[in-house]
């Protein structure tokens, strides 16, 4: 289908490349985020990768959400890693024997018959869920889909709002940079210094061997990465109270939660189910990320540092992405959308794509990982806010762009947020994905 806003045979083009790394990242029950340096499948990636998927086929997407889903933990948390036992140790760091997660996982419910890590990502599950229905409400209310995930989903939601709540104010808190999804933000620098880095001649960096070192974090981000993680596996992955020596309430995440939440409330409706505690929850919710997380110095939301109770004063893009919920006040809109296209991260100009750090920061590093560079799942992301508040001019140039970079880039993992020069890995997943959904 050719677009007026897009060049002539863009969208058959990006579509067909589109679909054609779908097809060889998929394993036959999910899709691995990148053949090379992502060998399995992960949380976040696969939500994002359903909700393009559902284009190309529903049944896929709906297997994608299902395959994650059986790895599970009993007490609700869906693990960021789920390992494919056919793939080497030396394959991805940490593997399966540095979590041990069906050994040390035990009390907190890890599955048997399936390895995984014990850290968690952001709950784009429920929304990708919903999203997956919608594309052929016949077919999945056939097999039944929105039945077999829902009480999963809840749980899912439940162990955030319930055992995620570290600081007792109603918002959920990650344990980790991983659980953000934006490992080495430099939202995490300051929480991260406590932690005593592992030294880093005990591990192997696998993701070395196929990404760039500039493009990746640096070695004392891994060695806290290892610390953090190894001591949370030796305490049995319990999130007992006080016993998290790193726990943030990050924007983003809590975002995401609210926006599940509806969604949850909307796949109720449909099962009839009651969609009203939903309602109240991602009300209740909302409440709370205004009230202990928006800035209205800086136009943005804000992480909150749980340990000192202090915010971080970093500009993450993570502080953006509450542009997605529905109910938020008018001015908060307004400055948020201000804020994306002010000095700080310069969507219209100079950015292209809506870079992963405030480019005036004192960190700001327009190759390295989530210091700078675009990620195309938060501009699908910030699309869909700019569209859902009427900033459509800003919504459709989003688009238009991140479908430009997305295809000439061979679908990068990442872009330079000024020339959209690829950056990390190729054939990346969720790039793809969200290409087919945004063309759509
Ligand atoms: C650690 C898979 C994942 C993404 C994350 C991204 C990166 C892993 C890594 O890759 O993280 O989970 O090894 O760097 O930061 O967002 O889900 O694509």
């Amino acid at each position: 289908v050719e677009r007026a806003d897009l060049p002539p045979g863009l969208p058959s083009i990006a579509y067909n490349g589109a679909q054609r790394v779908l097809a060889r990242n998929w394993t036959g029950s999910s899709t691995v985020p990148s053949r090379a340096l992502y060998p399995h499948q992960w949380s976040w990636d696969s939500a994002f990768i359903a909700i393009g998927l559902r284009h190309v086929s529903p049944d896929r997407a709906q297997r994608e959400l299902e395959t994650l889903l059986t790895a599970q933990w009993q007490d609700g948390r869906i693990p960021h890693i789920v390992f494919n036992p056919a793939v080497p140790l030396t394959a991805y760091f940490p593997s399966p024997d540095f979590w041990r997660s069906s050994t040390a996982g035990d009390k907190a419910g890890a599955p048997a018959t399936v390895e995984t890590s014990g850290i968690v990502q952001p709950p784009v599950h429920a929304l990708a869920a919903w999203l997956v229905h919608r594309a052929d409400p016949a077919a999945s209310t056939r097999r039944g889909f929105l039945r077999r995930v829902y009480p999963r989903l809840v749980a899912w939601q439940r162990y955030l709002t319930g055992r995620r709540d570290l600081g007792g104010r109603g918002l959920a808190s990650i344990v980790h940079p991983w659980e953000s999804g934006m490992d080495n933000s430099p939202c995490w620098d300051q929480p991260l210094a406590r932690i005593e880095p592992a030294d880093v001649r005990t591990f192997h960096r696998a993701d070395l061997d196929h990404g760039c070192r500039a493009d990746r974090p640096t070695d004392l981000d891994y060695g806290r990465y290892v610390r953090l993680a190894a001591s949370y596996r030796d305490r049995g992955y319990a999130d007992d109270a006080g016993s998290h020596p790193f726990a943030v309430e990050d924007p983003a995440l809590n975002a995401l939660l609210i926006a599940s939440e509806h969604a949850l409330a909307e796949i109720a409706a449909v099962i009839d189910a009651d969609p009203a505690d939903h309602l109240v929850r991602a009300e209740e919710l909302t409440t709370n990320l205004l009230k202990r997380l928006w800035n209205p110095d800086a136009g943005m939301f804000l992480c909150q540092d749980v340990i000192t109770g202090e915010h971080i004063t970093e500009r993450g893009v993570s502080g953006l992405i509450p542009l997605i919920l529905p109910d938020l006040p008018d001015e908060v809109v307004a400055a948020l959308v201000r804020t994306a296209t002010g000095e700080h991260f310069g969507l219209g100009g100079p950015s292209r794509l809506a870079p992963s750090y405030d480019l005036t920061g004192r960190a700001f590093d327009p190759s390295r990982y989530w210091r700078g560079p675009a990620w195309f799942n938060i501009n699908w992301l910030l699309e869909r806010g700019l569209r859902l508040h009427g900033a459509t001019e800003q919504a459709d140039a989003l688009r238009a762009e991140a479908l430009s970079a997305a295809n000439a880039t061979g679908f990068a993992e990442y872009v330079d947020p000024f020339t959209c020069e690829a950056r990390g890995s190729q054939d990346f997943s969720w790039t793809a994905a969200l290409t087919i959904d945004l063309l759509m």
